[in-house]
């Protein structure tokens, strides 16, 4: 059983798309095994986007990661890592397929609905840096 945090972001929750976006995930045959809304603060965020932290969209990027309340996620199945970012869809959103959750609800490359783990080990970090292990029903 292999797991993947995602985020359903501000832009999701606004627009009331949570529901949506996880009947996808969740008619695709992925397990909900954690889940709870958080308000992100800058100082998880600069963590959570470390990699990107000196990029010149960090600070719009957190702007808007921070603006209003998320839904945290941990999803668990086969192949769960690559087949949750599959229905995705690419980071930019205008370049996402019709079909892919992004191509079909997103607005740009930072307003694109959901984030997902990008690896095994990523998932593994970022689902202990939101979740008590307690907090994970799988
Ligand atoms: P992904 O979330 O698809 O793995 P990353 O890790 O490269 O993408 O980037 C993290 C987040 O930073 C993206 N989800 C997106 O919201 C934002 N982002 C990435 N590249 C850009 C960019 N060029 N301009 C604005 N925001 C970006």
């Amino acid at each position: 059983m292999e797991k993947t945090l995602i985020i359903l972001k501000p832009d999701c929750m606004e627009k009331r798309l949570a529901g949506a976006v996880l009947d996808r995930f969740q008619k695709a045959g992925f397990d909900l095994v954690a889940a709870k809304l958080m308000h992100l603060k800058p100082t998880l965020l600069k963590e959570h986007y470390a990699h990107i932290a000196d990029r010149p969209f960090f600070p719009a990027l957190a702007t808007f990661m921070g603006k209003s309340p998320v839904l945290v996620a941990v999803l668990a199945g086969e192949n769960t890592v690559a087949r949750v970012r599959e229905l995705l869809g690419p980071t930019d959103s205008t370049k996402a397929p019709k079909g892919t959750i992004r191509g079909d609800y997103g607005t740009d490359v930072s307003v694109n609905i959901c984030h997902a783990s990008d690896s095994i080990e990523n998932a593994e970090i970022e689902i202990a840096r939101f979740f008590a292990p307690g907090e994970v029903f799988a």
